[in-house]
């Protein structure tokens, strides 16, 4: 039987985040933009900066130097990766992910994958503030959990 549950907080008092959004398809990512100040808000968050990067691509590069600048708890990041005629995108969505779960275990600052990757532009804008949600809302509120959750995991 578990003796201690550990589950983050929906609470943003007292915390500080960095969103990185991507200014490739950015009729996409700027909704996801509008999702995550919606719930930044909706959380009470005590301070956020915006950082715009290039494309998806480098995400991982800006995210990884504001976790390690110490000022922030975590770091969101916002993109849209979209299938065109070539294979660019497999290769944009993969090292998007997997560079921002490098940041995220190279720093212990949570870098949260906020990146739709989706066939076309109708798919991404249902994620983006239509009928599938937002998930620049949800990237913020996972932010939040993981800075609550990892501020009561300190190492003994
Ligand atoms: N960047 C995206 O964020 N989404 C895409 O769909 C995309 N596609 O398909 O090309 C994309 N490419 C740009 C990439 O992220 C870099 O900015 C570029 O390769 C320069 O490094």
């Amino acid at each position: 039987m578990a003796n201690e549950t550990h589950a983050g907080e929906l609470k943003g008092t007292g915390l500080s985040l960095a969103v990185v959004v991507s200014r490739f398809n950015e009729q996409v990512t700027s909704r996801l933009l509008v999702g995550a100040r919606e719930a930044v808000q909706r959380h009470n968050v005590s301070h956020y900066d915006i950082v715009w990067v290039p494309g998806s691509f480098e995400l991982p590069l800006a995210a990884k130097r504001l976790a390690q600048s110490g000022r922030y708890h975590a770091i969101v990041c916002l993109g849209a990766v979209i299938r065109h005629e070539t294979d660019h995108y497999e290769h944009v969505a993969r090292e998007a992910a997997s560079g921002l779960q490098r940041a995220a275990l190279d720093t212990g600052v949570p870098c949260i994958f906020g990146v739709l990757t989706c066939d076309d532009e109708e798919h991404a804008l249902d994620r983006a503030g239509g009928r599938h949600g937002n998930k620049g809302f949800e990237a913020v509120e996972s932010a939040i959990q993981m800075a609550n959750l990892l501020r009561g995991l300190q190492p003994s």
